[in-house]
């Protein structure tokens, strides 16, 4: 760590004492007990790419800092379940822009309050995430790599860390021009020579969001990141999609079939998955030797699918399953 770059941490860090006196955000629950880094405690985000999204606590502002830096240490680390020593990193992933097929991948979001829609970010701003344990950073822009490393190691418990809330990184929104109010966002995951990587999560910085702003422009960036229609989360839409829809249709609080992000399962999410069907990402070739319904087929064979599901044929959803008549 060189000087300027420690002198800024600390002058960070003194700055950001009237924030953590207003709380300290919810932090990420990781636990490694189960030989997998399992993460929860964050806003549900069932609708899209990742589950879950960090860090919508009301104190989790992005705030003003000496010389114009936007920083947060939020969200936060609570660690349980794994051996002190063991090290873990944050892995930042790049994912696709489904809305927009001509931009290249994304590794930043950015929600614009000002229009309330993803946008491409003015300035191509610049989020470092950087270790206060001086482990390294992560630099990254809208549509580049990494010009580091895309994980940055944040921790290795020693005894006293394990259950307990650390804030081992640092955010700074760069702001040379001032940056736009908004929420920027990235996906990651957490891993681990010792334990298998966590699922991937969303970490979306608030700045100057009301709470609703903050929920829409997250649930907005993660629905974004996924293909239209895909409920089961498996880079591709085809069949096990509209029954992860029919499952769950008219439901409120298992919201993975939410195509329109209107809070409920809906017919509207039908028209999501019918307009990406037989989309995969990324595109593969093979696929076309799977037999799927194109076209015209297409509603026909939905529509039969609902008429069979709903008369609660529970051996014809055993058969598309496996293949089999029965
Ligand atoms: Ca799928
Ligand atoms: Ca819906």
């Amino acid at each position: 760590m060189n000087k300027t770059y420690a002198a800024l941490m600390l002058t960070a860090l003194a700055a950001l004492a009237p924030a953590v006196a207003r709380g300290h955000g919810l932090p990420i629950h990781v636990d490694g007990s189960s030989g997998v880094l399992t993460i929860s405690g964050g806003l549900p985000l069932s609708a899209g790419y990742a589950r879950q999204g960090f860090d919508y606590h009301e104190d989790a502002f992005l705030d003003l800092g000496p010389n114009n830096t936007q920083f947060t240490s939020l969200p936060g680390f609570q660690v349980t379940g794994v051996a002190a020593g063991s090290q873990l990193s944050l892995e930042v992933l790049a994912r696709p822009d489904f809305t927009d097929v001509a931009t290249p991948n994304r590794w930043l979001w950015f929600w614009d309050k000002e229009t309330a829609t993803l946008a491409v970010a003015p300035d191509d701003p610049l989020v470092r995430i950087a270790s206060q344990k001086g482990f390294g950073d992560v630099r990254i822009t809208q549509f580049t790599a990494p010009t580091t490393a895309s994980s940055v190691k944040i921790l290795e418990p020693n005894p006293g860390e394990i259950g307990s809330h650390q804030h081992p990184l640092l955010y700074f929104l760069d702001d040379s021009p001032a940056a736009k109010f908004g929420a920027y966002g990235f996906f990651a995951r957490l891993t681990s020579p010792n334990y298998a990587a966590s699922e991937p999560f969303l970490i979306a910085l608030n700045y100057s969001l009301s709470p609703e702003e903050y929920d829409l422009a997250s649930r907005t960036i993660n629905s974004d990141a996924r293909l239209p229609g895909d409920y089961d989360k498996n880079d591709l839409v085809n069949g096990g999609d509209f029954l992860a829809w029919q499952r769950t249709f008219g439901s409120t609080t298992e919201l993975a079939a939410d195509g329109s992000l209107n809070k409920v399962v809906d017919v509207d999410d039908l028209s999501v998955w019918k307009e990406g069907f037989g989309r995969s990402w990324p595109a593969t070739p093979s696929l076309a030797a799977i037999p799927e319904p194109t076209g015209l087929s297409l509603l026909a064979w939905a529509l039969l699918l609902m008429r069979l599901c709903k008369t609660g044929s529970g051996s014809f959803r055993h058969s598309l399953r496996t293949g089999s008549r029965e």
